[in-house]
């Protein structure tokens, strides 16, 4: 296929060419609104950059729970915060939590202060995109700063979150952040150690958090008007349907294991093949299982992301082999079945090869619907902005998920080039967070006017 190196600038152009012939119909404010939000997309686009340099790795993006990179993080976007006008301050955990206030700000403990929560996480996973999640709680800085910059105060207030924690890479417990607003937060998670040997409750106090302090961080249910989150699609029915944006109808539920295989370590040159208890072979015949059943499964997918045989020298034969586990379906029973199917295969696996399997469930979510209310409001202002607009389901997780336990949730996907994520080849076009950026415009306006 001949790779016209003008591709990129026709579709450039073309895109540029089809903006401004919308713009010819529009009405007059509405010509000044779209350029405003060219230029809101374009800030969003190049602080998108800014915050992807932030990592712990030379050559790569990785940013993880209360890590120096993540002090890094919360410092930039905190500033891009107060230059929108908002009070920044950082929860017990370490959620970077931006207020804007409402036209007659009551204090937040009064009964009548109502407020709105928009965000999205700013921890990443290893060697990860510069998209996921920073796409969310930039665009929501950008609503933010528009109503600033015009002197608008809403009849509630906005409260822009950046979670500490949504990927679990650190600790592989996920939503840490937004679990601790919901008031769900397990604290046994706090005595769990990393790599290094570093508990939670170490990392979040080194951090500048407070762990004692994780329950009082719980938002008041009363106050709030809900819950929207941008977030760049990581699939690509978008970019098929060939829309910008689209309104997400629910979030598959996930369950996170760690399997652990005991053998016996020896030595690779004098131990006979048919006496070996080699945790290894018992792995990757596990890992090859998983695969299977999940091909097999209607709507299932399972993944072993993380692996590591020890002791790890080419001479000995692995007597330990830990791994992770990860399976998601939209139906929860479903999921759960799955993970039983698998939990008896390492078994097994384990006996026929003389292996003992640990099997220890991490981390667990439910399948969890968006508020049918927010979301058809949410789909009819994507209507406004693209004609058409579809209702899609989240593969992924999201702390939409986490946040649905406190208070409704909506979420906005917006298109991701090839629908990849999780790599550093995310791409998200300027246009369609100009469209995120009008969507959620509309959506803080329509919600002021049945609030006022
Ligand atoms: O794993 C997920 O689904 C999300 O990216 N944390
Ligand atoms: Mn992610
Ligand atoms: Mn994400």
């Amino acid at each position: 296929m001949c790779r016209c190196w003008y591709r990129p600038g026709l579709t450039a152009l073309i895109g540029g060419v089809e903006w401004i012939g919308k713009l010819a119909w529009l009405p007059p404010q509405d010509i000044v609104d779209e350029l405003m939000n060219a230029d809101l997309a374009r800030t969003v686009m190049e602080r998108i950059e800014a915050l992807g340099q932030i990592s712990e790795e030379p050559d790569r993006l990785t940013r993880t729970f209360c890590s120096p990179a993540m002090r890094r993080a919360n410092d930039l976007v905190g500033s891009w915060m107060r230059a929108a006008g908002m009070d920044v301050r950082e929860d017990a955990i370490g959620n970077l939590i931006g207020h804007y206030p409402a036209a007659n700000p009551k204090s937040a403990r009064e009964p009548g202060a109502k407020v709105l929560l928009l965000g999205s996480h700013l921890d990443t996973v290893r060697n990860a995109g510069k998209f996921d999640g920073a796409l969310g709680v930039l665009v929501a800085i950008a609503c933010v700063q528009r109503l600033f910059q015009n002197q608008i105060r809403l009849p509630f207030a906005i409260e822009v979150l950046g979670f500490a924690d949504e990927e679990g890479v650190r600790y592989h417990s996920t939503y840490l952040g937004s679990k601790v607003l919901a008031g769900t937060f397990d604290p046994e998670d706090l005595k769990i150690t990393d790599a290094e040997g570093v508990t939670m409750a170490q990392a979040i106090r080194s951090f500048g958090g407070h762990p004692g302090a994780l329950a009082s961080a719980k938002l008041e249910r009363r106050h709030l008007l809900g819950y929207l989150e941008v977030h760049i699609e990581q699939g690509s029915v978008l970019e098929e349907k060939k829309f910008s944006v689209g309104a997400v109808s629910a979030i598959a539920g996930q369950t996170r294991t760690r399997v652990r295989f005991l053998g016996r370590a020896g030595h690779a040159a004098t131990v006979p093949m048919n006496r070996r208890r080699d945790a290894l072979c018992a792995a990757a015949q596990f890992v090859l299982a998983v695969e299977n059943h999940a091909r097999r499964s209607a709507g299932l997918v399972a993944t072993v992301g993380e692996i590591a045989a020890l002791p790890g020298s080419s001479n000995v034969i692995p007597g330990e082999v830990n791994l992770s586990v990860d399976v998601r379906h939209s139906d929860d029973a479903t999921r759960a079945a799955a993970c039983a199917r698998l939990r008896d295969h390492a078994k097994d696996i384990g006996k026929a090869r003389s292996v003992d399997v640990k099997w220890h469930v991490i981390h667990k979510t439910r399948s969890v619907a968006c508020d049918r209310g927010l979301s058809e409001m949410l789909n009819q202002l994507v209507k406004r902005h693209q004609r058409e607009s579809i209702f899609l389901p989240s593969g992924a997780g999201h702390d939409a998920a986490a946040m649905a336990a406190l208070t409704p949730v909506a979420m906005l996907f917006v298109r991701c080039k090839g629908g990849i994520s999780h790599h550093p080849g995310e791409s998200v076009r300027v246009g369609d967070v100009r469209v995120a950026i009008a969507v959620m415009e509309d959506f803080l306006q329509t919600l002021a006017r049945c609030d006022a």
